[in-house]
């Protein structure tokens, strides 16, 4: 076969996922942070169109404002995107040098690269320096009954106590949930009388892209955290309203890493552009774990293990990390 035989066959092959995808860009995009309404889907029955609340797959961030190197780099290099929707960042860096939360595209030790794009998010703490990201919500969600939706791709390189954290809070700063790695795969959430309680049947893996979801249901006393697909439904601290969620570490030197699961087109429109059919033949990603079809990022399936291999892992982690940094609120 030829290779403009090749070309027409690979697009015939892929125009009906272009289609879906056109599809879906017409609906209400399932963003990072996304009131669902009612129904708790994507779409679905209820007369609301869905919210998105926050988005950022780092592509945005200038040049300049990347750090291009392995944690520890002095570079100040916090999220510069507004967050999509009306969202927007709180940074909390107790350092003042803005090198614990930094964009990156760093391949290499524990930093696996981005899943989508080029660039992603690092998360760590110094000695006595806490690193901890906000994404606020425009407005806080206070609907008795809609259904919050975060989905974010998350990299932990550490096997410490409270590693990874993703928590939910009422714009007033008030404590709803939280979900806490701690060694070898286990997964803990804070129960209403701040005791940390262990997910059974849910386990996380280190040093991986994994998709990490979490559904609560606004005035709902349970909420359901899923992670590459596996679903467990937990209690909460406390109910009501949500404001932001926070990804937090605490764990020295060994980060964690955040990026989106896809992108969300930048314009609207059922149809295909010309430069999108111009386009529709694949091109690789730099990292080679995800393709660009048509303008849109195709991630690699979940399941594809993440860099580095484990030869690559920081030795001399502790089982207790520092703890002379209080959690922000
Ligand atoms: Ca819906
Ligand atoms: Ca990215």
């Amino acid at each position: 076969m030829g290779y403009g035989c090749m070309r027409i066959a690979i697009l015939l092959l892929i125009l009906p996922v272009l289609c879906a995808a056109a599809l879906r860009v017409s609906a209400p995009a399932s963003a990072y942070v996304v009131n669902y309404g009612a129904d708790g889907l994507p779409g679905g029955t209820d007369a609301n169109a869905d919210t998105p609340l926050f988005y950022d797959d780092f592509e945005t961030q200038p040049a300049d404002k990347v750090s291009r190197l392995a944690y520890p780099d002095p570079k100040d290099a916090t999220p510069t995107g507004a967050g999509g929707h009306g969202g927007r960042y709180e940074v909390v860096d107790t350092s003042g040098t803005g090198a614990n939360v930094q964009v990156t595209d760093h391949i290499g030790g524990n930093a696996p690269g981005a899943y989508l794009g080029d660039n992603y998010l690092r998360i760590t703490r110094g000695t006595a320096a806490v690193g901890a990201v906000k994404a606020w919500f425009a407005k806080e969600q206070t609907v008795i009954g809609d259904v919050i939706h975060l989905e974010e791709m998350v990299c932990i390189s550490n096997n410490a106590q409270f590693g990874a954290q993703i928590l939910g809070y009422s714009a007033a700063k008030t404590f709803r949930f939280g979900v806490y790695t701690v060694a070898n795969g286990v997964v803990k959430y804070k129960d209403s009388a701040g005791a940390f309680q262990t997910l059974s049947n849910i386990t996380w893996s280190r040093n991986k892209w994994q998709k990490w979801e979490i559904d609560y249901k606004i005035g709902d006393t349970t909420f359901d955290l899923t992670i590459d697909g596996t679903s467990k439904t937990a209690p909460v601290a406390g109910s009501g309203s949500l404001g932001y969620f926070m990804f937090f570490t605490m764990t020295n030197a060994t980060p964690i890493y955040l990026d989106e699961p896809f992108e969300v087109p930048k314009s609207a429109g059922g149809a295909l552009l010309a430069s999108d059919l111009a386009g529709l033949l694949c091109t690789r990603g730099r990292n080679e774990n995800k393709w660009k079809v048509g303008g849109w990022w195709m991630a690699a399936d979940a399941s594809n293990p993440a860099r580095p291999s484990s030869r690559h892992r920081p030795s001399g982690e502790s089982a207790m990390p520092g703890r002379n940094s209080a959690l922000p609120e």
